[in-house]
């Protein structure tokens, strides 16, 4: 049966056609970069804990965050990976605080890449789930190519994530659809076994850190009571999923439908901060699900209308079913 289905590298091909014609080349080959680079993921996840690979490096990245090994390990791959595929202007990477240029890939039609090599790392040492998401920007022939990801996010050729489960899921959309693969361990492929995803248009399950709820939009609070409040006419209450990891939980809102929320901390109003960043965690997302049918909001504004102002920026996030990420956006207008 294995053989039967769609390598992802047949897939690309067979979708360059929708592609923007100077950039179909470019981001072709470094998706399937970036599919080579996850199986290796894959693997060292799988031994992690037999190599001496779980717990902290030492140190904070500019946001703060604890470092984990994992996370350092992942970025240096994922940027000697790219390089080599001598069309990536610059990769801006959650690990590094400037984008890190390439000189190989510069030109009129250079991709710059955005990424999370590692993300959700503090499921690492718990063997809980975590992914890698990516999104592919035009850099424009801007060199340094960097700056190019600042400005409107919607101008994305492609985007996706990598889902280290029980299986290995890939899920890209370039901008035809979004389509989910699973790698066979056996032969290192990913495999075409999700064609054409469609998120359901409403569902009955809810994602969100629920400790955070004093700290919520009151909008948000009277959304998630909502949910929460019986009504069985309506399929209320939903239930609850949150893993912890943006990867395993949006996955499960792309396929099954329903909601996963990361909004704002309003402790202070006057400066409200969201927790994802938009550039490689909220826009590739959001990106993915709108092109199966889905939504992604702030609560407020639809994200692939926002502007992005610098590479580490944080934004609030809703996203999934278009019924409930519009009845989220309802009750923020209350
Ligand atoms: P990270 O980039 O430091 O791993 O943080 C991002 C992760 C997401 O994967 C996840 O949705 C979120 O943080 C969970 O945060 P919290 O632990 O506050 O619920
Ligand atoms: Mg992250």
């Amino acid at each position: 049966m294995a053989d039967e289905r769609i390598t992802l590298s047949e897939h690309l091909a067979g979708r360059r056609s929708a592609m923007a014609p100077a950039y179909a080349g470019g981001v072709a080959v470094i998706l399937s970069r970036l599919a080579d680079v996850a199986a290796v993921i894959e693997r060292e996840l799988a031994h992690a804990a037999l190599r001496d690979q779980l717990g902290y490096a030492g140190g904070t990245n500019l946001t703060g965050d604890q470092v984990k090994k994992l996370d350092l390990w992942g970025h240096d791959i994922v940027v000697a990976a790219l390089r080599k595929t001598g069309a990536v202007a610059a990769v801006v990477s959650e690990e590094a605080p400037e984008p890190v240029e390439m000189y190989e890939g510069k030109g009129p039609h250079g991709i710059v890449v955005c990424i999370d090599p590692v993300d959700g790392s503090s499921n690492l040492d718990v063997n809980g789930i975590v992914g890698t998401i990516f999104s592919l920007r035009p850099s424009r022939g801007l060199d340094p190519a960097g700056p190019a990801v600042l400005g409107p996010v919607g101008d994305q050729l492609a985007a996706g994530y990598v889902m280290y489960g029980p299986a290995c899921t890939l899920v890209y959309s370039a901008g035809d659809g979004t389509h989910g693969f699973t790698l066979d361990r056996e032969t290192g492929e990913f495999l075409l076994t999700h064609p054409e995803i469609r998120t359901p248009r409403r569902g009955k399950t809810y994602g969100i850190n629920e400790g955070n709820v004093r700290s919520w939009h009151p909008g948000q609070q009277a959304f998630v009571q909502f949910l929460r409040t019986p009504d069985k006419a309506n399929g209320r209450p939903y239930s609850l999923r949150y893993v912890g990891s943006m990867v395993a939980d949006v996955h499960r809102f792309l396929l099954a439908g329903g909601i996963f929320m990361y909004p704002a901390d309003m402790s202070d109003p006057a400066r409200p901060t969201g927790k994802l960043r938009l550039l490689y965690e909220v826009a590739p997302m959001a990106f993915v699900l709108e092109q199966a049918g889905g939504r992604a909001s702030t609560g407020t504004e639809r994200v692939l209308d926002l502007v992005a102002t610098e590479y580490h920026q944080r934004v609030p996030i809703l996203i999934g079913s278009a019924d409930e990420v519009a009845l989220a956006e309802d009750f923020y207008r209350r």
